[in-house]
């Protein structure tokens, strides 16, 4: 077992991996996150196993660590701006409801932008909810200028923009049933992001997802590319947590994808599944394993049912805000994501849950694994009913 600094981490590889059992202190987690090393949990180390070698060459000079100053730590005053490390982006978020506030503050606390700009057609909520967060910003130890307006024309410039602004489910309602009413939304947000944000890469959450990713990129006309959905990396991290919950692994040691849809056809290929470098399924028992699945694909109806109004917006936000992260920082992370096949998998051709890299650009690259061959024919019925859904967006 062993303990990471914040000051180990400042001489590592990209990615870092650590043992199971090592403890990473929340600092050195913080101060990776500036320098953009991935950490990830692969097998028990013994004092003389090697170290992993470097994938990514690393900086000359490091970037001084806003982590340490965060925790109160004496830094030179040059290192205020912490420019070195910060994208001067702009980051608009739609929708300054449940998911839209608690994404962009979560954005916020990763001080990696200039601007976040928080919308809602409510006069008064988002600039509300803006000022408060802001009013926390000495608290999170972070910078980026959070601003909240009713107007949509705001967003002008944003490089990302996050769209939340819709309907949420109740009780008894499947994500389909929000259809009708969220695409007017969809479109009116569309054609404003169109107007005022042009170069933008757009992160959809309104449900249902695939549909509403389809039509914002239709409305847009962006390329496909610069347009995805968010619903893997929040249905993946379920499948992590509740894998949590049988006290054989911790969630943040699991790692999985879930493909396909938001909802029904959701695909989580169990042979891509790992707890650190294990496979899952010499880990956990198969009945176990399929009761798991089952659950994460119901776990937003479980939220909806009990809350009995609204739906969850705390996981949501976390990956929502991840997605964004990944982007502006380009990440080698491999997640998933609500993109355009384009004949991936041999998958008709249609927005739908795949494993990708994310960049600067929006989707640098769909990832392809190693699907089993059931796995592999659930992804493509999935994709044909996800497709025969969208063409009756019309
Ligand atoms: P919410 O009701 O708390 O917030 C929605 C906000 O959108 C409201 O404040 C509303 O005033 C605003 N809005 C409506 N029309 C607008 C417009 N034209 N311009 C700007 N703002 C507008 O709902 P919540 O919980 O934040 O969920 C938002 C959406 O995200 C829902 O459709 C929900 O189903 C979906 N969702 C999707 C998830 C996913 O994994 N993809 C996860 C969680 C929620
Ligand atoms: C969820 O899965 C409602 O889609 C939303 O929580």
């Amino acid at each position: 077992m062993r303990v990471w600094s914040a000051t180990d981490i400042d001489s590592v590889p990209s990615p870092l991996v650590v043992a199971p059992d090592d403890v990473v202190t929340p600092l050195a987690r913080d101060r990776a996150r500036e320098l953009g090393i991935e950490i990830e949990v692969g097998r028990a180390t013994t004092n003389d196993s090697p170290r992993p070698a470097a994938v990514r060459p690393r900086p000359a000079a490091l970037p001084p660590s806003g982590a340490l100053y965060r925790r109160g730590a004496p830094l030179a005053i040059a290192s205020w701006a912490r420019a070195p490390t910060r994208a001067a982006a702009h980051v608009a978020v739609v929708g300054a409801g449940h998911v839209g506030a608690m994404t962009a503050r979560r954005v916020a606390e990763s001080d990696l932008f200039e601007r976040i700009t928080l919308v809602d057609v409510v006069p008064g909520l988002a600039a509300g909810l803006a000022l408060d967060m802001w009013h926390a910003a000495s608290l999170g130890g972070f910078s980026t200028r959070v601003e909240g307006t009713d107007e949509l024309a705001d967003i002008a410039g944003a490089d990302y923009v996050v769209v939340t602004a819709g309907r949420p489910r109740k009780p008894g309602m499947s994500r389909t049933d929000l259809t009708s009413v969220n695409a007017e939304i969809i479109t009116d947000v569309g054609a404003a992001i169109r107007r005022h944000a042009p170069a933008s890469r757009v992160v959809v959450v309104t449900n249902p997802l695939e549909e509403m990713t389809h039509l914002m990129q239709r409305v847009t006309e962006f390329p496909a590319s610069r347009v995805v959905g968010m619903a893997g990396v929040l249905d993946s991290a379920r499948f992590c947590s509740l894998v949590g919950l049988t006290g054989k692994a911790v969630p943040s040691a699991v790692h999985a994808h879930a493909l396909g849809s938001h909802g029904p056809e959701m695909v989580i290929p169990l042979s891509q599944a790992t707890v650190g470098a294990t496979p899952i399924e010499d880990i956990v028992d198969s009945e176990t394993l399929a009761a798991i699945v089952e659950r994460t694909r119901d776990s937003g109806a479980e939220v909806v049912a009990l809350l009995q109004t609204g739906s969850a917006y705390f996981a949501p936000a976390e990956a929502t805000a991840k997605m964004v992260r990944a982007m502006a920082t380009g990440t080698d992370e491999v997640i998933t994501a609500c993109v355009r096949s384009h004949g991936a998998y041999s998958l008709v051709d249609t927005y739908i849950g795949l494993p990708v890299r994310l960049g600067p650009a929006g989707v640098d690259e769909i990832v392809l694994l190693d699907l089993r061959p059931a796995e592999l024919n659930a992804l493509r019925q999935a994709a044909e009913r996800i497709a025969a859904r969208t063409s009756e967006l019309g």
